[in-house]
């Protein structure tokens, strides 16, 4: 089949979605909505930025006056630990109403006291303290009673909802795991009873041999665009060999996910020289009761641009009401990202 030129749908293994791809149709014109490109130039600290350091946040507390990293619980928490826990209610015809009490906790994960930077922006060290916070965060949010997902997520960019430039993160981390990872560990359980081996390290290697759809690689680490990617520049970072979570990396194998996290930041701020949108999340091992084997640590990216900075992808018509489409191929998609350079526009121009 000759996935390049004709409508198809492809299957998303890690969640059974299907996805079509009409290759045919990069070329149509646009006459929609166009994004203003966020503003560049920031102040490196910002007074009336509740992130920075030293500053004052909504809620009243005072930040620290970090020099690397901060973490704070979320002072608008869409979670709350201190609530009655376990109570599930099933009632109406067929038991169709139901609904369930849900404990857990929201963080606020400042990555660097530098108001101006990005993760693209950013040293190998300064990316490393990030990494580590993540894992620091996950290894302590997992181990808590009445937790049994740690969802780590970064929205970056205004076209996100992102609030603010500010460099960071949150975690959220529940008391149940959460739909998308749960239908991603059953298929991963699925798959590794089935075949022995992790889905997802099955999948690497079935990628590394065909190479076309490979962005960046590393000893430890391999970013691509997946087979089944929805989003126009959606990526994966994989480890290169199965681990279940961050605490299970070896501070070499850290310092290879810093590594890829800034390959990937850098290209896609250099594919369209401006400052790349997306949400990004780390899926990781879970702590309930059940067993997870075969769940392979992993990243997603989900970049909402399309064409330009200026112009985004929408998600609704068809892929609200039917299932999601895209237009430019995952495999055209890699090549130009595998193709920008590795060094940051702002830093070529200078
Ligand atoms: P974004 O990642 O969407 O920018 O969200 C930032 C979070 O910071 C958001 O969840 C929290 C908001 O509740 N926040 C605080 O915890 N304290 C503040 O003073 C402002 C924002
Ligand atoms: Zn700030």
């Amino acid at each position: 089949m000759h996935w390049s030129q004709y409508p198809h749908k492809r299957h998303n293994p890690l969640t059974g979605e299907w996805i079509k791809v009409s290759p045919h149709r990069t070329k149509r014109p646009w006459q929609g909505q166009v994004e203003k490109p966020a503003q560049d130039s920031l102040p490196a600290y910002d007074p009336d930025c509740y992130l920075c350091p030293g500053n004052t946040r909504s809620g009243g507390a005072v930040n620290p006056s970090y020099e690397k990293t901060f973490a704070f619980d979320n002072d608008f928490s869409a979670l709350l630990m201190d609530i009655p826990g376990g109570i599930a209610v099933s009632e109406g015809p067929g038991g169709m109403i139901q609904a369930q009490s849900e404990r857990g906790v929201c963080r606020v994960l400042c990555f660097s006291p530098r108001h101006d930077l990005t993760l693209a922006r950013m040293d190998h060290d300064q990316i490393i303290r990030v990494v580590e916070l993540w894992r620091d965060e996950y290894a302590h949010l997992i181990s808590r009673d009445h937790i049994a997902h740690v969802q780590i997520f970064e929205n970056k960019g205004a076209v996100m909802g992102c609030s603010n430039p500010h460099p960071h993160g949150q975690v959220w981390a529940d008391e149940h795991i959460p739909v998308i990872p749960a239908e991603e560990l059953k298929r991963q359980q699925s798959y590794v009873t089935a075949h022995r081996f992790p889905l997802l390290m099955d999948y690497l290697s079935w990628e590394r041999d065909r190479q076309e759809r490979l962005v960046y690689a590393n000893e430890s680490f391999t970013v691509l665009v997946p087979f089944w990617a929805v989003w126009p520049f959606e990526t994966m970072i994989l480890p290169n060999r199965q681990v279940s979570s961050l605490p299970e990396l070896t501070s070499h194998e850290s310092y290879a996910l810093a590594d890829a996290l800034r390959a990937l930041c850098i290209r896609y701020d250099n594919l369209f020289s401006a400052s790349f949108p997306y949400s990004m999340g780390i899926h990781q091992a879970p702590a309930d009761s059940i067993p997870h084997q075969g769940c392979t640590l992993h990243l997603h990216y989900y970049p909402p641009l399309l064409r330009s900075a200026a112009v985004k992808k929408f998600m609704v018509g068809y892929e609200m009401l039917a299932m999601p489409q895209r237009d430019i191929t995952p495999e055209q998609s890699a090549r130009r990202l595998r193709e920008c350079s590795g060094v940051h526009y702002s830093r070529e121009q200078s």
